[in-house]
């Protein structure tokens, strides 16, 4: 295998992160120009009150609101709803101090939710949203019936690794009779569960859930390149990757990595931590691309290294905040700094962009908090302002776009004036952006910052104070 050169990694970084920094406009609100933290606070409560009273009014009770039409929408299961904003606010609720509402989900929970379904589910989002936001709210409340409820669902969700001769999950589940669907899979489903599943093993001492994520995690790195690359989609029956690119960290990869890095973190497991340094260690000698002067991620044959294309997605801006927390923190900032490029030009970041060719591929922004979270990471990392200020434009201009009278709402066309909207909030608003943003600036006594750890769709799995 290839050796991977940091020194001369750092060196080349240091004036790639100069020239991104350069290029970046001023315009960020320093903090002086700012309200204090306190108010930037509660404004950013504000305007997640104003969303989850939309969701009240609109769709109590269903898994998602379309804001603007005032319906709902089922996000798993046709005809049938969980309750899933409801699940994915628990713990900012809690961090919010907004108790009165958190008791009123709990009831709902209790009364309604069930995991007794004749209907298919997709593995991995029941695992980061449900058997996560669970986790997250019976830490806020120490509500026994949370706990239960997540080990119910993780139990209906195993035959999709029990079944499958590599390890790796199917993608689907019938939650009753736990028949297995699709094998296609791709990284971020196979090994985006290690620190929900390894949680609910040390809760209940059952190790079960976390065995079921080695296991995964094996069938996937066993199978890396010479380079020390992973393929991108993964047939689970026949262990063969399907296609030869590695299209990290953009999706649908990118939380593969996060849990390696978080799995350690979490559990002090040293063989996630070898893992995580291996595979980013060949991804940065493989992958970076600094030909337009910023940072960027190139999609390359993960067997010859040969470059490939030159989209990113929006989802792949939480890798600056991975990297920093991973101790490669000079390549999140320079990363960071290339979303905040991108975010200041377009106010708010399109879900998809051709770096090469400087063209927007695709102008949507999905109301992602991919971009909040890597601030929010760095910040805590670095207490450097920069990434208050980038948080708080993001935060205004969150306001300034995406708010409608029925709550928040995704975009279709970040580069219309005014942008043209959609209808809907997804169920991970209430779970991220606004508990990033209100994160990097509140107090929030309920928050222990020294020993928090959040899962990638931003749940509370650590740290919470009662
Ligand atoms: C969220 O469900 C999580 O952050 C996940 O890891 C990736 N995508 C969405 C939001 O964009």
């Amino acid at each position: 295998m290839q050796r991977f050169d940091r020194a001369a990694f750092l060196r080349s970084l240091a004036s790639t992160a100069a020239v991104a920094s350069a290029a970046a406009p001023r315009g960020a609100r320093a903090a002086e120009e700012r309200p204090a933290p306190d108010a930037v606070a509660e404004a950013v409560r504000r305007e997640f009150v104003h969303g989850y009273e939309g969701y009240k009014r609109a769709a109590w009770g269903r898994d998602e609101v379309l804001p603007v039409s005032g319906g709902a929408s089922d996000f798993f299961v046709p005809g049938h709803t969980f309750g899933l904003s409801i699940i994915e606010a628990l713990d900012t609720l809690y961090v919010m101090e907004l108790d009165e509402d958190l008791a009123a989900g709990v009831a709902w929970l209790r009364a309604n939710l069930t995991f007794d379904i004749d209907g298919e589910i997709q593995v991995f989002e029941a695992i980061i949203r449900m058997v996560g936001g669970l986790l997250a709210g019976y830490a806020a409340t120490n509500e026994a019936f949370l706990l239960e409820r997540a080990r119910d669902l993780a139990d209906r969700l195993l035959p999709a690794f029990a079944r499958s001769p590599t390890g790796a999950p199917f993608r689907y589940v019938n939650l009753r009779t736990g028949a297995v669907r699709e094998p296609h899979s791709n990284l971020a489903e196979i090994g985006s569960n290690v620190l929900e599943f390894g949680e609910l093993s040390r809760l209940t001492g059952n190790p079960a859930y976390r065995d079921a994520s080695r296991a995964a995690y094996r069938a996937a790195i066993d199978r890396r390149s010479a380079l020390g690359l992973l393929g991108t989609d993964f047939d689970v029956e026949t262990g063969q990757w399907i296609g030869d690119v590695s299209v990290a960290p953009n999706p649908p990869v990118d939380s593969f990595y996060e849990y390696l890095w978080g799995g350690y973190r979490l559990f002090g497991d040293e063989e996630l931590r070898g893992w995580y340094r291996l595979l980013t260690d060949a991804i940065l000698a493989h992958q970076t691309d600094r030909t337009t002067g910023s940072l960027w991620f190139r999609h390359v044959d993960f067997r010859s290294g040969k470059p490939a294309e030159q989209t990113q997605s929006e989802l792949a801006a939480f890798y600056a905040g991975l990297l920093a927390k991973g101790g490669d923190r000079d390549a999140g900032a320079a990363y960071f700094d290339t979303w905040t490029t991108v975010a200041r030009r377009y106010r708010l970041p399109p879900e998809e962009l051709d770096y090469g060719a400087a063209t927007v591929t695709d102008p949507r922004y999905w109301l992602r908090p991919e971009y909040a979270n890597s601030a929010f990471d760095l910040w805590r990392l670095t207490h450097d302002d920069r990434y208050r200020a980038a948080a708080y434009d993001h935060f205004l201009a969150l306001r300034e776009h995406c708010r409608v009278a029925g709550g928040y709402t995704v975009v279709l066309d970040v580069r219309a004036t005014p942008m043209t909207h959609g209808d809907l909030t997804p169920a991970y608003w209430f779970a991220e952006n606004m508990k990033y943003l209100y994160l990097m600036f509140a107090t929030a006594p309920r928050f222990d910052d020294a020993t928090a750890y959040l899962s990638t769709e931003g749940k509370i799995l650590r740290g919470l104070r009662r």
